[in-house]
């Protein structure tokens, strides 16, 4: 008697499971295993095999998906994001235009600020409703789980209120976040001369964002002008010790040594780390630190110089990918652009990528046991693409690729179209 499941997908012309017991160090990275002609059994929103033809012979399934030789992935992971604000920031296109760099915009109250002041304004609702427009479009891009940090508060309600958006969002449509507490983005124009009282006041909030589970990560901005290395020694420390995993934006523009900070205290992930030093790269490979590369922000600075993804391979760090969507520095919900981005800029290979927008980036924000791979007893999460290889998707760039996504056996995005390459 064959056994009865809810959906067999068949006719995949390649499929990537990403199969793994950890993140990929390094050179590994290369190593994708593709399954050619492969079929992929879901019952009650989990996957029972994703496997080459002929694992469905025992099976009988109330719906069969032809996928007719298309590239079928798992879904795909955002590690880094800020995607709860108020307002946006078009009006700072001009003076980048007229050569004032980020840090200024910054210093002269805007940038960041700027955000600050419109999502203390916004109500709940407002961001709410702003949150699941950016969410659809993730999710039109193949996105089925995403971090989301907060920081465009920097007092107690607004921070907390970010935070309970984004609970909000997470149980209200399909993409699944992780939140980030960083309550430390930016010195707020009331706290100027005092950060030190300014981060006690951060970390005075960690208690009720435990008890409330409103956060699973704390993170900090360490960058000329904001915080600084021992600062953010300092508060990383007391939010390790309140339960916090730690996350930090190391090196984005200035290097100041945040990589080696978070080699030091063992945090999840270090993000940006286009300043990283030899040491601190070395470091991350021996603490088994995650690298976020967040190249399109690289791209949208109109900086020349990208992060050293080469040289982290090389020394055997876990590489991972995200977009940093963003108000300011990177305005894209399109983790496919920022694959593009990475095999130019970062001259990484369509192999080493797939591991960095899937398995590694689930790692990256601790759900490496839940996102990022397909295989029995996950989550059916998955994509369907409108082509019929791996190495299509960051060549042909700018567009989306998306055919179907799928959230725990559910397809929540029905996009018609032929198969490219
Ligand atoms: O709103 O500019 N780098 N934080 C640190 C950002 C970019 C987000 C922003
Ligand atoms: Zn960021």
């Amino acid at each position: 008697m064959p056994k009865q499941i809810d959906t067999i997908l068949i006719n995949i012309g390649q499929l990537l499971t990403m199969e793994s017991s950890g993140p990929h160090a390094g050179k590994s990275m290369q190593d994708l295993h593709v399954i050619e002609d492969a079929v992929v059994g879901i019952h009650e929103q989990k996957i029972v095999f994703a496997e080459k033809k002929g694992a469905e012979a025992d099976y009988e399934a109330d719906e069969i998906i032809d996928c007719s030789g298309r590239l079928v992935t798992p879904g795909l992971v955002d590690p880094h994001t800020h995607l709860v604000f108020g307002g946006s920031r078009e009006k700072e296109m001009n003076l980048k235009l007229q050569g004032i760099s980020y840090l200024e915009i910054l210093a002269q109250g805007g940038g960041i600020l700027s955000t600050v002041k419109d999502t203390r304004a916004a109500s709940e609702e407002e961001l709410l409703q702003k949150g699941h427009l950016h969410l659809k479009r993730m999710l039109s891009y193949g996105t089925t789980t995403a971090e989301v940090k907060s920081g465009y508060g920097l007092d107690k309600d607004t921070e907390l209120k970010q935070l309970r958006v984004a609970k909000q969002l997470h149980e209200s449509q399909p993409i699944d976040l992780v939140s980030t507490f960083m309550g430390a983005h930016a010195i707020p124009p009331e706290d100027k001369d005092r950060p030190d009282e300014f981060l006690d006041r951060m970390l005075d909030l960690l208690p009720e964002i435990k008890a409330e589970e409103l956060a699973a990560f704390a993170d900090i901005f360490t960058e000329t002008g904001v915080f600084t290395v021992s600062q953010s020694r300092r508060y990383l420390k007391k939010a390790a010790e309140a339960g916090f995993g730690l996350k930090i934006h190391a090196d984005e523009i200035d290097p100041l040594g945040g990589a080696e900070l978070a080699a030091e205290l063992r945090a999840v992930s270090a993000d940006h780390l286009v300043g990283a030093s030899n040491e601190g790269i070395q470091q991350m490979a021996e603490s088994g630190t995650i690298a976020v590369l967040l190249p399109g922000t690289t791209f949208y600075l109109g900086k020349h110089t990208y992060a050293r993804a080469r040289d982290m391979i090389d020394a055997g760090v876990r590489v991972s990918l995200a977009t940093d969507f963003n108000p300011g520095s990177s305005p894209t919900e399109n983790i496919q652009l920022i694959m593009s981005i990475a095999a130019l800029h970062l001259r990484m290979t369509a192999e080493e990528i797939w591991h960095a927008v899937t398995v590694n980036a689930a790692y990256a924000i601790g759900k490496g046991d839940e996102a990022g791979q397909l295989k029995a007893g996950r989550s059916a999460d998955l994509v369907i693409w409108q082509a019929s290889n791996y190495m299509y998707i960051p060549y042909h760039y700018g567009v989306n690729h998306v055919h179907q996504v799928m959230k725990n056996g559910t397809i929540v995005v029905n996009r018609e179209g032929g198969i490219h390459g």
